[in-house]
């Protein structure tokens, strides 16, 4: 059974906890009778700040964290409405908090600035408690979304990141491929994959251990990071197995760029961290494939596959194209 947390819904005394947490609300006002005494029973790590140029308003919401907008709908130098509709339109301030500070009466404004998307409205003349509770539900709530979207974010990362090695994994590497080689979507440069498998690696576990394998993966990840460029892709593809997708990248590049890996993690054997003075040198072999008009992810994935396979056949510790 999900609990309410799990729902998405809160009791008020998880919702309280938010309350600890540090706020920034920005006041929107050029008629000098709103001031910070209006919201002075808000505790010490409630931050205000009031803002009479509202062009200058709107360029710190886009930039900084903000976590509550108090505005004036009876501006005097700008459409107050105008500002609500900007706060809501724009991206990067499209989920913050809008409280509306109304005259009482002044209902066509105040139906006005709700229909634009304003959370909620305070009348003046202002009732202290009113303005504090209303601040404090917006601000838990602002600060509960928070954590849904950081959670979310998480989320997201560690499905497409391999625990291990922090590169992507491979559901990663299909979904990327396939968006790439879409109709249409189709580099006017082939692309290029490397598959690189460890030789011989199953005896490293058994000499050294399970542990100290994963080191010697964790550094090769890193090693691949190393020598690829900001656009090609590096995938930890199966346990001792690594992709690499390089964009724009023709056979004759590739392997170029393949040898050279090769070569590099040849010369230089995995350090295992100073506490364990040892250090294990492996060597690696690599199947190559390029793109072809029309091809699929799997075709050229197949490719390289076949060419790793014949990487092994023929001694390993080799390039095959
Ligand atoms: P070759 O590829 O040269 O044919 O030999 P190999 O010994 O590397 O090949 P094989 O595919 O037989 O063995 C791969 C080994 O990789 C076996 C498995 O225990 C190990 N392995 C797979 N995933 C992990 C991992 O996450 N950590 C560690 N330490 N070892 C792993
Ligand atoms: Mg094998
Ligand atoms: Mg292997
Ligand atoms: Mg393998």
């Amino acid at each position: 059974h999900a609990t309410g947390a799990e729902l998405g819904i809160l009791t008020n005394a998880k919702l309280a906890e938010f309350d600890n947490l540090d706020s920034r609300v920005m006041i929107i006002d050029d008629t000098g009778d709103v001031d910070e005494s209006l919201v002075a029973p808000l505790p010490d790590n409630c931050r205000r700040e009031i803002y009479s140029d509202v062009k200058e308003a709107l360029n710190i919401l886009r930039t900084e964290k903000v976590d509550l907008v108090i505005v004036n709908l009876n501006l005097e130098g700008y459409d107050s409405l105008r500002f609500c509709s900007a706060v809501r339109t724009l991206n990067e301030t499209r989920l913050t908090p809008l409280l509306a500070l109304v005259r009482q009466g002044d209902t066509r404004k105040l139906v006005r600035a709700l229909d634009l998307g304003v959370n909620d409205y305070i009348t003046r003349p202002v009732d202290s408690g009113e303005i504090t509770a209303r601040i404090r539900t917006q601000l838990r709530r602002k600060h509960y979304i928070d954590q849904l979207r950081e959670s979310f974010q998480v989320g997201l990362e560690l499905a497409v990141t391999d625990q291990l090695t922090g590169l992507y994994n491979r559901r990663y590497l299909a979904n990327h491929m396939s968006t790439m080689f879409d109709v249409g979507g189709q580099a006017k440069m082939p692309a290029s994959v490397l598959i690189i498998d460890v030789d011989h690696f199953k005896p490293i576990n058994d000499t050294y251990g399970h542990d100290i394998g994963d080191v010697v993966l964790q550094g090769l990840a890193k090693r691949l990071t190393g020598s690829i460029r900001g656009m090609d892709i590096a995938c930890r593809y199966g346990g001792e197995e690594f992709v690499l997708l390089m964009p724009k990248t023709d056979a004759a590049t590739v392997s170029i760029v393949a040898e050279r890996i090769r070569e590099e993690i040849e010369a230089e054997p995995f350090d295992l961290g100073s506490d364990r003075n040892k250090s294990i040198p492996i060597t690696v072999s690599i199947g190559a494939a390029t793109s072809h008009e029309g091809d699929t992810p799997q075709a050229i994935l197949k490719r390289a596959d076949e060419a790793l396979y014949r990487a092994k056949e023929q001694g390993r510790n080799r390039v095959v194209y």
